[in-house]
């Protein structure tokens, strides 16, 4: 039997990344898009990379943009897929304010030019395709908790860009019988997480605070809240959609949200770190407390608990109102009642869970001396 054939647009990003290894185990061949970059850019598939001069390959990488369509529409054409995970996106909300226009070209528009490649290639009947969908949508939140059926109000030009594809989604769905669907996924996260998301700047942060390589870390709103899962998860619906004999619009979420300044205390907790919160607004600040010197010595090491233990009182978190976005989404909680029910999906990772693994992995990252030689850690982007 011939394997199936999968192309994933953002193939380099966090969720191309997961997808890519989840398919080839289930016996895919796997097609990736990825930009023509002046530097590397696929350090988080490099280890599913195949030599092009290999026969048989279930890797293929082709260069391209979802700002182009005539090179989308050749790649469609030469790869004849059964699947398109379309998940390259200008994903970083606040970047969107900066760059309003390149992300509706890249987020909306770009939509529009794979299903309409499908559709001009007379692929309709053979190939589905999947939307990366996102509870951005839900923005000013019209009910609590948010799902399929629950009106849209998008707070960002990342969001209105992603509103459209949604539509367009559903559209050529319903005027070209389509199997297009959306998958509206809350927000997931990993170690291989971009690092100017919140979780991620959190996680690396805590690890160099814990290690003495920063004083603290300015962060933005403190009090928003996020249904947030983990991204291996996450890309297991993906796939779940497209196996449907129906094309549909699914909610993935956890039902559970938590606000920054809990996820910033967990993530010092696993480090044995007690951090507590005090003043409001721009004066908020987080000040360490206490220490579990057994957590600590086992995880960070024995070499950095007397520096740290003088450290107690120390404000480790502050406030910047750059991170501040014009307008903000407060609150997002998903009920997934649906892709539990349709799918069968249920995440396996609870955020504690999923805070264990981005904070383990960004101590060991921290810690590694080529790293830190190398300048590792990047300052990042004063506004992001
Ligand atoms: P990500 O890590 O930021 O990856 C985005 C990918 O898109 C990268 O491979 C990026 O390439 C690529 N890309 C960006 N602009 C492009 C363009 N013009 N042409 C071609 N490729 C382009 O995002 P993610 O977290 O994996 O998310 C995947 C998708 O799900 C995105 O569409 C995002 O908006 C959506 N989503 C994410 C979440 C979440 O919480 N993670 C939730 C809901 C929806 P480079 O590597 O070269 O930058
Ligand atoms: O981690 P964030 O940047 O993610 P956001 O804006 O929720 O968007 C992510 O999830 C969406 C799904 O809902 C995706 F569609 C989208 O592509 C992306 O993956 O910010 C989360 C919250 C926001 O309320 C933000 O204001 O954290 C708040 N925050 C507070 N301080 C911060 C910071 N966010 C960032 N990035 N950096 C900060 O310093």
């Amino acid at each position: 039997m011939s394997k199936k054939v999968a192309l994933i647009t953002g193939v380099t990003g966090q969720d191309g990344a997961y997808l890519s290894e989840y398919l080839i185990k289930k016996g895919y061949v796997v097609h990736g898009i990825k930009r023509r970059s002046s530097l590397f850019n696929t350090d988080r598939i490099d280890h599913l990379y195949q030599d092009p001069h290999e026969e048989t390959r279930n890797m293929i990488l082709h260069y391209g943009d979802m700002t182009d369509s005539m090179n989308l529409t050749r790649i469609i054409g030469d790869v004849q897929p059964d699947e398109i995970y379309n998940l390259a996106a200008m994903s970083h909300v606040k970047v969107s304010f900066d760059t309003p226009e390149y992300t509706a070209n890249a987020d909306g528009i770009g939509t529009l030019r794979i299903l309409e490649a499908v559709r001009l290639l007379n692929l309709t009947n053979k190939t589905r395709i999947y939307q990366a969908s996102t509870s951005e949508l839900y923005g000013l939140v019209q009910e609590i908790p948010q799902k399929e059926t629950t009106p849209f109000y998008p707070r960002s030009p990342y969001a209105v860009a992603k509103l459209y594809s949604y539509w367009i989604t559903v559209n050529y769905r319903e005027a070209y019988g389509m199997h297009a669907s959306n998958g509206i996924l809350f927000n997931h996260e990993s170690p291989l997480r971009g690092e100017t998301f919140v979780t991620r700047k959190v996680t690396r942060a805590v690890s160099r605070i814990a290690l003495g390589l920063q004083k603290k870390v300015y962060m933005g709103n403190l009090s928003s809240k996020r249904d947030w899962g983990h991204a291996k998860d996450y890309i297991k619906a993906m796939y779940l959609i497209l196996q449907q004999d129906t094309p549909d619009d699914y909610v993935i979420s956890t039902g559970v949200t938590t606000t920054i300044r809990d996820f910033i205390k967990m993530s010092f907790s696993e480090l044995g770190i007690d951090v507590m919160f005090r003043g409001v607004d721009e004066k908020e600040e987080g000040y360490i407390t206490n220490i579990n010197e057994n957590i600590f010595t086992k995880i960070v090491g024995e070499e950095h608990l007397l520096n740290f233990k003088k450290r107690i009182g120390e404000v480790v978190v502050g406030v910047d109102p750059a991170y501040f976005r014009p307008t903000e989404v407060d609150i997002l909680i998903g009920d997934n009642t649906k892709a539990r029910t349709k799918l069968g999906w249920e995440p396996t990772y609870d955020l504690k869970a999923l805070c264990h693994d981005m904070v383990m992995h960004d101590i060991e990252l921290m810690k590694k001396e080529e790293f830190l030689k190398n300048g590792g850690y990047r300052i990042l982007n004063y506004f992001e």
